[in-house]
């Protein structure tokens, strides 16, 4: 711990340098002191979940690797993330799978799921100060196929139709305990591997069988639809489009949720914030790494997290956006991805807070775009290191790469031993 003496006088200087651009550090600081991202649950077991069913996987979702150690119960995945929240500063969310419910010895069959399958996971959350966030899942089970809420066999349909209403009424229940509403997200994997002429229908059966679960209102709860542009094995076609969602999400006013890792690899997904704000009334995010594809590596701090960050912020809408993680890597430790992801996630928005944004938006305003460009530069050398690391020091977290021994501790002691 002996660079954390330095910490407060880079800070002091930091801050300083930052008064000279028109920055208030200590406001920035509140800010994102305020910011809740939505900690994943998957990333601790490669989304396998706690179903006492066999969990058939697929459904374009792929976790690669095999790193020992991944939490194989529900009380190994909570001990996981309460290690998570010891090196992360803030107050945070925890977003749930329906397949990761507390089962017991039980086999619940999706379209049997109830509240009292997350008591324990309510109960959980209000000792950790987590608010819950929850996902219906559509991938993994025998009726899974390549199309559940858009099939055009009425049966499957109304299977998963039963199954989403059903995890909304869980989300319900999520909100009203924790007096906060609980987002849940609405992502199937329905599509399908090669040309497909029929397009058309399992669009509008997708679009009946949400507007048939949307039917009921709630009020502790909010909903998102996640768009997709492919999957793996359904590489022509995915029912559930941006296009679609967008469309759906406008009309209906309800969020829709911007995965990075589901757009083209050189499509802007922070250029969508100020469009998609116009229209829908907030904005769900799931920060992830796409590589090459959809591959949900773990996020790190790039160019396309800082823009993410920076459109959010310079559209003052950081109430509006819902911050979600959404990767899984199983290749190495972790406990270890998760808190580069969400340090990472922190580190981004803490640039962004950072951005001399009132002399930019002036600069701009008066057609000064060599100025403009030149500060836009000149910011991406400030000491925002500087404040990142005081933000951790004040949270009593570990400072800078201090946190890999406490990781390494963990595996030790913990994880090795699974
Ligand atoms: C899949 C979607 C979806 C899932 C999670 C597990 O491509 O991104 O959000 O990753 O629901
Ligand atoms: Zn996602």
């Amino acid at each position: 711990m002996r660079k954390n003496k330095f910490v407060q006088k880079s800070y002091e200087i930091a801050k300083e340098r930052y008064a000279e651009t028109g920055v208030n550090v200590e406001a920035v600081l509140e800010q994102l002191q305020k910011l809740q991202v939505s900690i994943h649950c998957w990333q601790a077991d490669d989304v396998t979940g706690f179903e006492n069913a066999v969990n058939l996987g697929g459904g374009g979702i792929q976790a690669t690797g095999n790193y020992p150690g991944k939490a194989r119960n529900i009380d190994e995945l909570r001990a996981d993330i309460e290690k998570v929240t010891t090196l992360i500063g803030g107050k945070h969310r925890f977003s749930l799978h329906e397949i990761y419910g507390d089962f017991g010895t039980k086999i619940v069959d999706r379209d049997e799921v109830e509240p009292a399958h997350f008591t324990s996971w309510m109960q959980w959350a209000k000792e950790q100060d987590l608010k819950l966030d929850f996902n219906s899942t559509s991938f993994g089970h025998p009726k899974s196929g390549d199309l559940t809420l858009s099939n055009p066999d009425k049966s499957v349909r109304d299977f998963w139709i039963e199954h989403t209403k059903r995890c909304r009424a869980v989300a319900e229940e999520m909100g009203k305990f924790q007096n906060d509403p609980c987002i849940m997200n609405l992502w199937i994997h329905d599509g399908s591997k090669d040309i497909t002429v029929n397009r058309y229908l399992y669009r509008s059966l997708l679009e009946k069988s949400l507007d048939e679960i949307f039917a009921q209102e709630y009020k502790n709860m909010k909903d998102c639809v996640e768009s997709k542009l492919f999957g793996i094995a359904l590489e022509s076609y995915t029912v559930g489009s941006h296009d679609f969602y967008l469309g759906y999400g406008a009309k209906k006013q309800k969020m829709v949720t911007l995965d990075m890792g589901h757009f083209h690899l050189s499509e802007s997904v922070s250029d969508k914030i100020s469009a998609l704000l116009l229209f829908t009334p907030e904005i769900m995010l799931h920060v992830s790494r796409p590589v090459r594809w959809d591959s949900d590596h773990v996020v790190i701090l790039n160019d396309d997290l800082l823009d993410l960050s920076k459109e959010i912020v310079r559209a003052g809408a950081l109430d509006k956006v819902h911050v979600g993680l959404d990767f899984f890597d199983a290749s190495i430790n972790r406990i270890g991805a998760y808190v580069i992801g969400i340090r990472a996630t922190q580190k981004s928005f803490v640039q962004a807070l950072l951005e001399p944004a009132a002399k930019l938006k002036e600069y701009e305003a008066n057609g000064q775009y060599f100025e403009r460009l030149a500060l836009i530069e000149e910011a991406k050398g400030l000491p925002w290191n500087a404040v990142w690391d005081y933000f951790c020091l004040k949270n009593n977290i570990p400072v800078g790469e201090d946190y890999i021994a406490e990781v390494q501790q963990y595996e030790r002691e913990v994880t090795s031993k699974r």
